[in-house]
């Protein structure tokens, strides 16, 4: 279900004549089928790999072949095994902390994907499956989470911006480098991923604003996953979040988040029309943390086994699957192969990692200020004199 404001339904720019893709056109039509489940879901795939009609979003992915629906499967494969191979490396003291997307692989593969080269992502720090989208090698990932470097990747390099831990702050960064995209008249869009809890900080919200009031070609990916570390969703708001679009002045929509194929469609709808200039539109893809917050965190303390066997049920790589098999669109032969490829990548990321190169000490105290300073130079002094003691200390 989608909810669309007065101004929303007043683009400022023509839209295109693709049915189903304006302002305009866009109702709260499901087909009878979808209606069933959940009327404020979009789903194209139901957990059991039943591909249900939707006349609002199917045209969003009439395109997508076999081919392509095998490259989403072997999308979300990898990622998975690149990250619970992150998980194991921070269990054995190769990596300082991880944050696991587990379970969050269909939102992020989905949207990842309808993603255009020239539009620009800004990720929280959980988003490895979008990196994977954008071409950023995984290994490039880790070495933050290792502390040998403060991000690991050149963010123009992919237009991926860097890992964002300050929660919800780079929902104003993506808000004000999509007002600079239209400044300079260009067609791309800009993506802010951002979670449940996030939705709860000032800054998203002051982003919403900005975003709506200057048509801002901003799409809001809001992985809703229920919690925001050990806060349950129910406390962070008391309407849907995709609701919240309404009060902004932009459309809100929800997306069954474990659906690779809906996260595709309705991202590609946002993102067409921000880069027609119809402004920003928030996506809440309903979804599940299905692991820990970090490597740090032991949910067993505020949650029950019960739900996360729930969520396993609706699995986002098993209903893939499972329409694949029903489709006859992959052979054991395709699932051979790629269980092979995620072996080699795995064992790519153990090698990779064990092997970074620890950072120089002093680095952490170049770039503070483009001319050096006074306080930075004593304090680079005074570090040096800490580990000198050292020295001494092993010369004893
Ligand atoms: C401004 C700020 N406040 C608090 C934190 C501590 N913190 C780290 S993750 C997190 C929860 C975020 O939850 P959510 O937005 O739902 O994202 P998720 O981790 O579930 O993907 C919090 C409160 C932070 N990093 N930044
Ligand atoms: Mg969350």
């Amino acid at each position: 279900m989608t909810v669309e404001s007065t101004a929303a339904r007043k683009p400022r720019r023509s839209a295109g004549s693709k049915a189903g893709t304006t302002g305009t056109k866009r109702t709260t039509r499901t087909t009878k089928k979808a209606q069933g489940t959940d009327p404020e879901l979009v789903q194209l795939l139901t957990p059991e790999g039943e591909r249900v009609e939707n006349a609002e979003y199917d045209g969003y992915v009439a395109d997508i072949t076999a081919d392509e629906l095998r490259g989403l499967y072997r999308d979300m494969v990898l990622t998975r095994r690149f990250d619970a191979e992150a998980t194991s490396l921070q269990r054995q003291g190769e990596l300082g902390l991880w944050a696991s997307l587990l379970g969050q692989e269909a939102a992020q593969i989905g949207s990842g994907r309808a993603t255009r080269e020239d539009d620009y992502v800004f990720p929280t720090y959980r988003e490895h499956g979008v990196a994977w989208c954008r071409g950023v090698d995984p290994t490039n990932l880790l070495g933050m989470f290792r502390g040998v470097n403060n991000g690991g990747w050149d963010p123009n390099g992919n237009n991926f911006h860097l890992y964002t831990i300050v929660i919800g702050s780079q929902a104003l960064h993506a808000t004000g480098y999509a007002m600079g995209v239209a400044k300079d008249g260009a067609d791309s869009a800009v993506i802010a991923y951002f979670g449940d809890g996030a939705s709860s900080q000032g800054d998203v919200s002051e982003a919403f604003n900005f975003a709506a009031v200057y048509n801002a070609p901003v799409v809001f990916f809001c992985q809703n996953n229920q919690w925001a570390i050990s806060e349950s969703n129910e406390k962070q708001t008391r309407v849907p979040l995709y609701q919240r679009a309404q009060g902004f002045g932009f459309p809100g929509v929800r997306v069954d988040g474990n659906d690779v194929l809906a996260s595709l469609a309705v991202t590609r709808w946002a993102l067409e029309r921000a880069r027609r200039g119809e402004g920003p539109a928030l996506i809440e893809a309903y979804t599940y943390r299905m692991g820990a917050h970090t490597t740090s965190d032991d949910p067993s303390r505020y949650r029950h086994d019960d739900e996360r066997a729930a969520w396993e049920a609706k699995d986002p790589i098993l209903r893939l699957r499972r329409h694949l098999e029903a489709a006859n669109h992959a052979d054991e032969g395709f699932f051979g192969e790629l269980e092979a490829e995620s072996e080699a990548l795995g064992k790519r990321v153990r090698e990779v990692v064990r092997a970074m190169p620890d950072p120089d000490r002093f680095a952490i105290f170049e770039n503070v200020y483009a001319d050096g300073h006074a306080l930075v130079d004593e304090e680079r002094a005074q570090f040096a004199a800490y580990q000198a003691s050292f020295a001494d200390a092993e010369g004893v």
